[in-house]
């Protein structure tokens, strides 16, 4: 763990003294926002995009299954992803990170988690995520005429269904590479990015405009605590970086939180 905040002692000191300032600084904030992405997830079994072996990008190109194009191009190999990844999703549970951040959100005038991921998992522990790149559990018509639905349970296996409205295919409701982000939804996450502190738990800080949000949050004074077992592109940002795993410190970082009293 690395902490900013002054000289870094050594070895099992440096990692306490990390924790301790950044409950610290919890324990003085009003308003916190949480940025998580698919290392949140990574220990409910849900594989992460970009590590260098078990990640998605490691095994499929994200030109093919992540665009409108690859879409295009072949619906119903994409679709068959999207289902073989709406299947490990069914059958995965929140985390001891997801409980975690759940908790939190009463302790707090206010907390906003704003989540990159679309495997409804931080839904299902309790809390009311933004969700940027949209729901994997929804399922939205191509020629985007209006027509959504959040039953994944009926949807086929095989082939994209075709929407009952315009007869286009429908597609996953999640945001690929080169489309633009819900408006109302990131005018939400940049407000909630007005915070005295950030979280940001679980993501390699790659894909914009997600990514920019710690750097928002910094500049209007906020500071900035990264859990990330691996070094991510947003580490210069950080006031406090907990070198570890979401299940692992999220439920540290929070435990003293119930002995704090809410603002
Ligand atoms: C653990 C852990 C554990 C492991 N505990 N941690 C500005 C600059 C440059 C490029 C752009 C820019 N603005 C826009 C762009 C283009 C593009 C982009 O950002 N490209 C970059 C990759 C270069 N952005 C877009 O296209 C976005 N649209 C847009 O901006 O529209 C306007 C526009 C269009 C065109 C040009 C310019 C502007 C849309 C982005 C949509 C991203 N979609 C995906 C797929 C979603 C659907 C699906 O799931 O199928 O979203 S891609 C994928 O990446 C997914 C994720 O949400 C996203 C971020 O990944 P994340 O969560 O960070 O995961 P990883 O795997 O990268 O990292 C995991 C981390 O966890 C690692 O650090 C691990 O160490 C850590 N970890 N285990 C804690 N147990
Ligand atoms: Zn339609």
């Amino acid at each position: 763990m690395v902490c900013r905040d002054g000289p870094a002692p050594a070895g099992r000191r440096l990692n306490s003294a990390s924790l301790d300032a950044a409950r610290e600084y919890l324990a003085h904030a009003r308003r916190v926002a949480v940025l998580t992405g698919a290392g949140n997830s990574a220990e409910s079994g849900i594989p992460t995009f970009r590590d260098a072996t078990s990640g998605l990008w490691a095994k499929f190109d994200p030109m093919q299954l992540a665009s409108e194009d690859g879409f295009r191009a072949d619906p119903p190999l994409v679709w068959r992803w999207y289902a073989w990844r709406r299947g490990l999703v069914a059958n995965a549970q929140p985390n001891a990170g997801h409980h975690a951040l759940a908790s939190a959100q009463s302790h707090f005038d206010s907390f906003e988690l704003i989540t990159q991921n679309v495997d409804g998992l931080h839904t299902r522990a309790g809390s009311a995520p933004i969700e940027l790149h949209g729901s994997i559990l929804r399922t939205v018509c191509l020629a985007r005429c209006g027509f959504s639905q959040g039953d994944p349970v009926s949807l086929p296996p095989g082939e994209p269904p075709r929407c009952p409205q315009c007869n286009d295919w429908l597609r996953p409701d999640v945001v690929w590479f080169g489309e633009m982000l819900d408006g109302a939804t990131l005018q939400r996450a940049q407000a909630a990015a007005r915070c005295d502190l950030m979280l940001v738990i679980g993501t390699s800080g790659l894909v914009y405009p997600a990514a920019g949000l710690p750097a928002e949050a910094l500049r209007r004074g906020a500071k900035v605590i990264i859990v990330n077992p691996q070094a991510s592109d947003l580490d210069e940002l950080a006031t406090i970086v907990l070198r570890g795993t979401a299940a692992v410190e999220l439920p540290r970082l929070f435990a003293a939180t119930d002995a704090v009293p809410s603002h």
